[in-house]
């Protein structure tokens, strides 16, 4: 199979911001996937630089046009490099290629009869660089609500494209075909548009910059093809439109052109499908429209101003704030845009979101785990993992239902919903961890069963690394070196299979994959690393504010039946009751010694229910790690009142 994706080629005008790079993000998603389904993938994407925008801003730089789309273009290939961007091909809309392409095209259309001479008479915006109708255009701005800016007068002879003749063909292709709008509801906004009547489209303008109109077409001197008309045909070009006939029958149709709303209705939904009917090719097979990154609620975009999030200062934040390596925020980001917003839905930017959830999915869940079972796997298998043993019922049927839940996300573009399926699948084996408990069965020498629950451990990470490889490259990589797999060749077909990691097989260094800031230092050392994660994260004054502690005395104290730690204790702290309270101290002090004793008591812990009591606290106590001997009370060194605070 092929697969054959697309994002906008992008205007030149300015550097990218984050919502540039969540197309393009989005579009690597589905090339990588594709890849490890085994497709031929073609991943195009690249700049727009015939516009009037462009020359605009060459002049502004002091350039002449070329260098400045020249230099802009490589800025946007490094910058996808910098994000992991596996594009195939990277189109820039003044090589001679593509020229060749829309003048192909364009002689196209003039034979199919639906290009005609014309006259111009009406406005132009050049920041949209969209033609408008005098009645569209009220006090001569621009009447898109996000740009208003000033619009031109322009009148002049132009050839135009019988788009009005198209109204009902794109109606009836967007009933018989289901998926080929997506989001629904945009799909809808496509229909009402193509239902209020299409005006024919202007396709042509003088001027010196841009492609210009073939001179097979009568009386064409001096017109340049619209920019619009050009930049959409850039996907007939890197398909090898029009003379690599073979490489266009493999690729054509795209199979997904992916962008936001902003050009979606108007564009890519109704104007490319009816040009391409016009001149007898086939339309893509799905159109996606997602929604706006903003800030402060209004879209971000380059014209805004500097102060719009990108993706290099989003990245240096990153690393700062927790120490990661540059690979590893970048697949931070990739992860936090395509989870933390519905892929059609608008988002607000925020970066505190995203180091959110690069602590509690990237480092809690992901993260913490694959150092638990490598830390296991180290302690109690010298390092090497256990036999294969069969599928697992509490994992494997979990891991292929996250397969393919990620399966249909792809086919409807809900990057959102795939993730989330596949982080269900990391809390199931969370949980299969604590359930299982591997440190006791290690001390009970249950040796058969602490083999199956490593293996199984491992091998469901190594799933999980090929669920999340597609949109997190370098953490996939970094998860199977540590599990030892090198020179892997990873592939889709694996994450429903069970038993492919080679038993024996020595494990790779345990590095975590996320570190936390409190925890850079202990990096280097993965036991102290854990010991950390147990006492948690840095946390803010007003977090320990959060905690009502109080003096308080013991009244009562009794075993717990059945439980050789745990005592029952009643504690005085200043309220008309005594608190009931589970404590885990009976290996280090006798009920008798305790009554009367002076303790600080959590008081605004969440109760909880302990062998069948409800308990109703906590008492603090020090201890010696693994030593329950050691426990030993915290008591006021002076004397405090029942319920005095303690902060
Ligand atoms: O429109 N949120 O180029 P462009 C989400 N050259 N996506 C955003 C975004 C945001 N805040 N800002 C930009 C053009 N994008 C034409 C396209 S295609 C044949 C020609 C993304 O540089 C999104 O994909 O203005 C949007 O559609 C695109 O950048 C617009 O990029």
């Amino acid at each position: 199979m092929k697969f054959y994706v697309t994002t906008p080629i992008y205007y030149v005008n300015d550097v990218p911001t984050v919502g540039h790079a969540y197309s393009t993000i989005a579009a690597d998603v589905l090339a990588r996937y594709h890849r490890l389904l085994g497709d031929e993938v073609l991943f195009a994407t690249g700049t727009d630089e015939n516009g009037l925008k462009v020359v605009r801003a060459a002049a502004d730089r002091g350039l002449d046009p070329q260098t400045h789309v020249n230099q802009m273009a490589d800025l946007f290939r490094r910058e996808w490099q910098s994000l992991a961007i596996s594009y195939d091909d990277f189109i820039q809309t003044t090589e001679k290629r593509h020229r060749r392409a829309v003048q192909a095209f364009m002689e196209a259309l003039h034979r199919s009869g639906d290009l005609y001479l014309g006259e111009y008479e009406g406005w132009y915006c050049v920041s949209c660089e969209t033609y408008f109708r005098e009645q569209d255009v009220a006090d001569g701005r621009c009447p898109n609500p996000e740009c208003g800016k000033p619009v031109e007068r322009l009148s002049e002879p132009a050839y135009f494209f019988r788009f009005s003749r198209y109204g009902e063909r794109l109606l009836k292709h967007i009933e018989e075909h289901p998926g080929f709008l997506l989001p629904e509801f945009r799909k809808n906004e496509v229909v009402a548009f193509i239902e209020r009547g299409l005006n024919d489209v202007c396709m042509t303008r003088h001027s010196d910059w841009g492609i210009p109109l073939p001179s097979s077409i009568p009386d064409s001197e001096g017109m340049v093809v619209y920019v619009w008309a050009d930049a959409l045909v850039n996907y007939l070009t890197c398909a090898g439109y029009p003379d690599d006939e073979e490489r266009f029958q493999r690729f054509w149709p795209a199979d997904v052109h992916v962008m936001a709303k902003d050009i979606f209705v108007r564009f890519h939904a109704s104007l490319w499908p009816a040009m391409l009917m016009s001149v007898g090719l086939p339309l893509p097979k799905k159109v996606v429209a997602h929604g706006y990154w903003t800030l402060g609620g209004k879209k971000i975009s380059k014209s805004r101003g500097a102060h719009m999030p990108r993706p290099q200062p989003t990245l240096d934040v990153i690393v700062q704030e927790t120490g990661c390596t540059r690979a590893r925020a970048v697949d931070a980001l990739r992860y936090h845009m395509l989870r933390e917003v519905p892929f059609g839905q608008d988002g607000e930017f925020s970066g505190e979101a995203l180091l959110g959830r690069y602590a509690d999915d990237l480092g809690n869940d992901l993260g913490n785990l694959l150092h638990r079972v490598l830390a296991m796997i180290g302690r109690y298998r010298e390092g090497r993992l256990p036999a294969p043993c069969p599928p697992d019922p509490a994992l494997h049927p979990a891991a292929v239902s996250a397969a393919e839940a990620w399966e249909s996300a792809m086919e409807a573009l809900d990057f959102s919903g795939g993730l989330k399926a596949v982080w269900a699948f990391l809390a199931e084996v969370n949980r299969y961890v604590d359930q299982q408990a591997p440190w006791s069965l290690a001390k009970r020498g249950e040796e058969e069963a602490l083999d199956r629950a490593l293996y199984s451990t491992a091998e469901a990470l190594r799933i999980a690394a090929a669920l999340v490889s597609p949109v997190m490259p370098h953490t996939a990589d970094d998860i199977e070196a540590q599990l030892g797999l090198r020179g892997w060749k990873r592939e889709w077909s694996q994450t429903k299979e069970w038993g492919l990691l080679p038993g024996g097989g020595a494990i790779g260094k345990a590095e975590a994959l996320f570190p936390r800031p409190d925890r850079r230092k202990a990096q280097a050392a993965p036991e102290q690393a854990r010991a950390k994660k147990e006492q948690g994260a840095m946390i803010s004054i007003k977090d320990f504010q959060k905690l009502d502690l109080r003096v308080g005395q013991v009244v009562t104290a009794e075993a717990v039946a059945g439980a050789d730690k745990l005592l029952k204790l009643t504690v005085d702290i200043g309220e008309e009751q005594p608190r009931t309270l589970v404590a885990g101290i009976a290996l280090s002090y006798r009920p008798e010694e305790l009554v009367g004793k002076k303790v600080v008591v959590v008081a605004n812990l969440e109760p909880a229910v302990i062998r069948g009591v409800r308990s109703e606290g906590m008492v603090l106590a020090g201890w010696v790690k693994g030593d329950d001997k050691s426990i030993t009370l915290v008591t006021p060194d002076r004397e405090l009142p029942n319920g005095a605070k303690v902060t």
